[in-house]
């Protein structure tokens, strides 16, 4: 019976230790992200591997080849973000800093879109969007 119990609270721990291991990194993200930058991913979760990197406004993401999007460029392909820089950050959904947009205050991350704020927007149709972003 003692076996049987241990064997249960083991069962049980399984899918907390699952959880933990997939949940977003901030470390991760702060790791491969330059300091004074905004960098982004292709995925949800600060995935995968090393982030596109802008230091300043960008008018138009299309500007920047990425091999991993369908559009080829980072233009409509960002799925999750992270800024380092001393100031906020705002990533809007069309190019010239147009359309509907979300803020990124200084030394934060969104690992993904639609989550529930504080962690994400609750906006999942921000998910490979974002054109243009605007910052000091
Ligand atoms: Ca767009």
């Amino acid at each position: 019976m003692r076996t049987r119990n241990v064997l249960a609270a083991g069962i049980a721990a399984l899918p907390l230790l699952s959880m933990l291991a997939a949940a977003p990194s901030a470390e991760a993200a702060t790791a491969s992200c330059p300091a004074d930058s905004l960098c982004f991913w292709v995925d949800t979760n600060y995935s995968p591997g090393a982030p596109g990197v802008v230091k300043h406004s960008n008018p138009n993401f299309t500007a920047f080849p990425h091999s991993a999007c369908q559009t080829g460029t980072w233009n409509d392909c960002i799925s999750s973000i992270a800024n380092t820089k001393g100031c906020t950050a705002y990533f809007h959904v069309d190019a010239n800093y147009r359309g509907h947009s979300h803020s990124l205050a200084a030394g934060d991350r969104v690992p993904n879109f639609a989550a529930q704020p504080p962690t994400g927007y609750n906006d999942p149709g921000f998910n490979d969007k974002i054109s243009s972003d605007s910052t000091c």
